[in-house]
């Protein structure tokens, strides 16, 4: 069949909005009509050409609601008509690391997401004839998409797309990120480095949690007041106390350093300021950003000696199958705020202005209405 989608023909060069060919679900797959997509900053990142597996041509977009239109042989958790969210990391339940229960990083499908193909080795995009890679394994910028059965999450059907496609990324690896992988206690001092569309969930579980201080560290100040709404309660502007001065500056605010800090920015150097910003003996620095592929991590060791904790988290530690329905559940229940930080709406057809709008540095989350 044919499906709108935009795609993204070569890194740095603005998507195109196109009629492609997708090849229906085959064994223990499904076919899902996407609603809404999020623009997530791992989306530009990707087409900026810095990730070691981005392949082009594309159909970009890992942040999407829908419903399932078909199912292939064998698909037992889902029927046509349910409501979904696609998820990049999925969860088999059957491989050795959804059986640990220690991670949330399946294995079942990794391999072949990573070379922008369907588990069998093959894509299901095309256009006049010349193959389109998926990506993330979810491809939420066309309108129609194939996903394996474990890489959907089936949710309740009051919730609105436009809202919920968030929760496909950013809600759930901001909050996941406190709540699941740093088990931020209730009384911790938390620093958040970057107030973008992760950062500001990372406050928002803070809160949650009953965070003391919840400290945001962004150059654009313009961040700052949206980030107040959502828990924070000091804000250290690296350009007013002096880049090299923002580890001493939260020092000072902390009283000694931060029981948890969160890098959501993708930058080395914000990352080794998040570590050493962390209290001696125990606090925990967490790693969201993705940082362009051939950077590394630099710190002395003598602040891992001293008993500091550095940590990565993708996805925000979550369960896509288990945690993400209730993660709906929260939103619907008003636990979370979801409405506030989608300042940008826009059809397919403007999908390039929320990219700009992204670095601009004007939006938190656009989304993508089909
Ligand atoms: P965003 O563009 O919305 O936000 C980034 C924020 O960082 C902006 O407010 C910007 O002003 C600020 N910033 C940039 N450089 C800075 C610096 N040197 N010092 C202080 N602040 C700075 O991006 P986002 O969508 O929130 O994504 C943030 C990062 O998280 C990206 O690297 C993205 O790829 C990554 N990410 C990771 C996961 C995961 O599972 N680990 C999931 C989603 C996104
Ligand atoms: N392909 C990139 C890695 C990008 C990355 O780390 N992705 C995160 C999710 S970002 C969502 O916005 C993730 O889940 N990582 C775990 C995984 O298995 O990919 C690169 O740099 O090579
Ligand atoms: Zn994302």
């Amino acid at each position: 069949m044919k499906t709108r989608a935009a795609v993204a023909w070569e890194a740095n060069k603005p998507l195109t909005i196109e009629t492609i060919e997708i090849g229906g679900p085959k064994a223990g797959e499904v076919l899902v009509e996407n609603k809404a997509t999020g623009i997530c900053h791992t989306d530009a990142y990707t087409l900026s050409g810095l990730d070691s597996e981005g392949k082009f041509p594309a159909v970009l977009g890992h942040e999407g609601a829908g419903i399932v239109r078909e199912v292939g042989p064998g698909v037992t958790s889902v029927k046509v008509g349910d409501h979904v969210i696609p998820l990049y990391t999925p969860e088999c339940r059957q491989c050795k690391s959804c059986l640990s229960q220690r991670t949330n990083l399946c294995t079942a499908i990794r391999a072949t997401q990573g070379q922008g193909l369907m588990p069998d080795g093959t894509s299901r995009f095309s256009c006049d004839g010349g193959e389109i890679f998926h990506y993330m394994g979810c491809s939420t910028f066309s309108n129609f998409t194939v996903l394996p059965e474990i890489a959907v999450a089936k949710v309740r059907e009051d919730a609105p797309f436009d809202k919920i496609c968030y929760i496909g990324c950013g809600v759930t690896t901001g909050i996941g990120a406190v709540v699941y992988t740093a088990k931020v206690w209730p009384g911790a001092n938390v620093v958040v480095f970057g107030l973008g569309g992760i950062g500001l969930n990372v406050i928002q579980g803070a809160r949650m949690v009953g965070a003391d201080k919840i400290i945001g560290v962004d150059l654009n100040p313009a961040k700052a007041e949206m980030a107040k709404k959502f828990g924070m309660t000091d804000f250290v502007n690296p350009d007013a106390v002096g880049r090299d001065k923002v580890v001493q500056a939260i020092v000072d605010l902390t009283g000694g350093g931060a029981d948890f800090s969160f890098e959501c920015i993708g930058n080395v150097h914000t990352m080794r300021q998040a570590l050493e910003c962390c209290h001696r003996g125990w606090g925990t620095s967490i790693i969201i950003g993705v940082a362009p592929s051939g950077t590394e991590i630099a710190t002395r060791p003598f602040q891992l000696v001293t008993g500091r904790n550095w940590r990565g988290s993708a996805f925000g530690g979550a369960r896509g199958r288990t945690d993400v329905p209730k993660i709906v559940d929260w939103y619907m229940e008003g636990k979370i705020n979801i409405d506030d930080l989608i300042t940008h709406t826009m059809p397919l057809e403007d999908i390039n202005q929320g990219f700009d709008l992204m670095h601009e540095g004007k939006s938190i989350r656009s989304v993508v209405i089909y």
